[in-house]
């Protein structure tokens, strides 16, 4: 029976009085507004099923590796296990269980607003159960209360030069706040492994909370002449107060924060950004380290990176070409990327094979609040003619647009034209669904991760060919 289902079960039975002794030793799950109580009864029920699947199933084999694969980056190679999302080549991304427009329609919203909280789908990711608006307020009331950044961790982002690159400044600032890790503390304390995850759940509050400001605090030194960050308001959602602290206070720019920091956050256990993340945490480096190491992955061209790409690719497009653009004219330029050996930024994707579900609502919330936008209809024009001209090239597996082509398009709509900055905003939204995996690692007492690497020689000799 899955998690969701055991704990559907138990509250209904609760409800009708069959299980009295769990009703009065225990919370009921859903009631509770504190999350890590929350997490406190789901841990053992899921350790539970874990164990028991481990015991019935745990020698099945569940597929078989090519060579091809061992030097194709191991795509297709089932070897990870994720608890906070699943990647459908076809459909997209699903939230635990729950797609992009169904996050839209049933996660708690701000008061007037229509898009999801990300404090909502973080519990989402933790719990597997949709919050109320009460479970989703309380985490954003945390947050909010743990919100300072260390003091030397802002005089060390002050002495940053402006040379730097904002992904550089923001996995350091992560690296050097593991002054206040509580995982790290206890774990020097000799705690008891069985507890691993609560101390990684409080790094991962911690972290969450914090990342906003130091952002925020990157932002303003480098493109606001190092004006201060605005204090946090604890009345505020995340992304609202997220929002004020660069210096945006259009209440649309906070609906596209929300929503932005909502579809960045999780893609499955086998990126480059979730599964560093793991990996290093494996060795019981803390959360703060292993989020660092995450952004460094995410920092690159072909993944996170590429949202810059984009906006870098258009405008140079624009600088050659002008204003208004032809269809030809584009394709000519596709066609002079391709063939100087680059790649188109924003297209194709290791597992997708269709639109990313995450680039149509960027796009729907373009449609809905800047139809007009010159640039906007740029993005539209290049999403008719790249696809094709990528089939035509014939290489890439997957000819269409990924949720970087989308982004930029937005942020530079509500003035934030500073495209060296926005992967700094996909690692936030990135650190919700990292770290909700992460303290399940702890949870589950997955171990340090080390696969079997081979030589070309030796992969020669098991496969005959020497
Ligand atoms: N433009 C040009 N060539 C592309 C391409 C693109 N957008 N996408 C894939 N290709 C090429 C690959 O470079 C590869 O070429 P070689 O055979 O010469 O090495 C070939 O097509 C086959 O690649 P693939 O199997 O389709 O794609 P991969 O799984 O190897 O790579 C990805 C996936 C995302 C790295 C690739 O599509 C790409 O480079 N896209 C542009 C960068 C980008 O948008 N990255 C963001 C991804 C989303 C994210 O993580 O944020």
């Amino acid at each position: 029976m899955s998690l969701l289902k055991v704990i559907s079960r138990r509250t209904f039975l609760q409800a009708k009085n069959v299980l009295p002794s769990l009703a009065c030793g225990m919370r009921n799950v859903s009631d509770s507004t504190n999350l890590k109580d929350v997490m406190a009864d789901l841990v053992p029920i899921k350790q539970k099923e874990v164990q028991a699947f481990r015991k019935s199933h745990g020698t099945k084999v569940i597929g078989e590796v090519m060579v091809d694969q061992l030097y194709g980056g191991m795509r297709g190679i089932k070897g990870l296990v994720t608890e906070t999302s699943v990647l459908d080549a076809e459909e997209g991304i699903r939230f635990r269980g729950h797609t992009i427009p169904d996050c839209q329609e049933k996660l708690p919203k701000a008061p007037g607003g229509s898009e999801p909280l990300p404090e909502g789908l973080f519990w989402l990711l933790m719990t597997g159960e949709l919050p109320t608006q009460q479970q989703t307020d309380a985490v954003s009331k945390e947050w909010a209360a743990r919100g300072a950044v260390p003091s030397h961790v802002a005089q060390m982002l002050n002495n940053f030069p402006s040379s730097l690159h904002p992904m550089s400044q923001f996995s350091a600032a992560i690296t050097a706040m593991n002054s206040d890790s509580k995982f790290a503390q206890a774990y020097t304390d000799g705690v008891n492994k069985a507890s691993y995850w609560e101390y990684a759940y409080e790094d991962a509050m911690d972290l969450c909370a914090k990342l906003t400001t130091v952002a925020a605090t990157i932002y303003r030194n480098l493109y606001r002449e190092g004006t201060s960050v605005c204090p946090i308001d604890v009345n505020l959602d995340w992304s609202g107060n997220f929002a004020a602290m660069l210096g945006y206070d259009d209440e649309m720019f906070k609906e596209l924060m929300r929503l932005y920091l909502t579809i960045h956050s999780d893609h499955e256990g086998g990126n480059v950004s979730a599964h560093t993340v793991h990996l290093v945490g494996s060795a019981l480096s803390d959360p703060y380290l292993s989020l660092a190491a995450g952004m460094n992955g995410l920092a690159g061209p072909l993944h996170g990176l590429a949202n810059q790409e984009v906006l870098v690719w258009i405008t140079k497009l624009q600088e050659q070409l002008g204003g208004e653009v032809s269809d030809a004219q584009l394709k000519e330029f596709i066609w002079n990327t391709l063939q100087s050996g680059q790649v188109v930024p924003g297209y194709g994707h290791a597992v997708l094979r269709k639109t990313d579900p995450r680039y149509t609502c960027q796009r729907q919330f373009a449609l809905e609040h800047l139809p007009d936008d010159p640039l906007f209809k740029l993005v539209s024009q290049i999403y008719k003619v790249v696809p094709d001209t990528l089939l035509e090239h014939g290489k890439a597996k997957n000819p269409w647009p990924n949720v970087d082509a989308h982004s930029g398009v937005l942020l530079q709509y509500y003035g934030m034209t500073e495209m060296n900055y926005y992967t700094v905003l996909f690692g936030v939204s990135r650190a919700l669904g990292t770290l909700s995996s992460l303290v399940w690692d702890r949870a589950l007492g997955l171990p340090l991760e080390r696969p079997k690497s081979m030589s070309t020689e030796g992969l020669m000799k098991l496969t005959g060919a020497k």
